[in-house]
């Protein structure tokens, strides 16, 4: 999972990642050096992540337990719940915006953490389940589906998708060497206009630029 955010007006964005147990910033993006990161203790799953109005939001897949963080010293300064599990979580600038595995979309209240609204991912009538990690972009939630090379475009308002993105061998199969190292991080740099992917154990980073088909 990945947000994207500017660290201080006079650099580049980073990119904060959670694949497995952590949260890092990466900066330098020639790089790719890692400049901070923060282990998140067992028996909690590091999942979902977002920054909203100066603080960054975890969630912990099934252990319904939230983490908050200071966005420059990795600090924990408070805790929240959510029901049922956490997967994907970005950010309309207004609420919290959660997945859990099935086709549905929650967006929470950053204050209290109460439920706003809920959406139904769907493709021509038919539910679209297992969206993953999220990434608000431009008015639309972009989402990657679990075990899929694609990432769909939804409408927040609808749930409906308006599009799909084929990523599929943008990873070459012997870059990859666990059934589990799926496509499962998308961060946006507002300022830059850059879209970033990556995945679970994948061993490089993407800026990509989408071409109409
Ligand atoms: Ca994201």
């Amino acid at each position: 999972m990945m947000a994207s955010y500017s660290r201080a007006p006079e650099k580049s964005a980073g990119q904060v990642s959670d694949e497995w147990n952590w949260i890092q910033v990466q900066c330098c993006l020639d790089t790719g050096a890692v400049l901070q990161r923060v282990d998140v203790p067992e028996p909690y799953f590091a999942e979902g992540i977002t920054l909203l109005k100066g603080k960054i939001y975890q969630l912990t897949w099934q252990h319904e337990q939230g983490f908050i963080y200071d966005p420059w010293t990795f600090e924990k300064v408070g805790t929240f719940k959510y029901q049922g599990e956490g997967w994907g979580l970005t950010n309309d600038g207004q609420s919290l915006i959660l997945s859990d595995g099935t086709n549905r979309i929650r967006f929470l209240d950053p204050d209290n953490f109460q439920v706003r609204k809920t959406i139904a991912v769907v493709a021509n009538g038919s539910p679209v389940n297992e969206i993953n990690e999220l990434e608000y972009i431009q008015g639309e939630i972009y989402a990657n589906i679990w075990h899929a090379d694609r990432i769909v475009r939804i409408d927040p308002q609808t749930g409906q998708i308006v599009g799909w993105i084929d990523l599929t061998a943008i990873l070459s199969r012997n870059e990859i060497h666990d059934e589990e190292a799926v496509l499962n991080g998308i961060a946006y740099d507002e300022t830059g206009g850059r879209l970033f992917v990556t995945g679970k154990l994948w061993p490089k980073l993407f800026e990509i630029r989408l071409i109409r088909k």
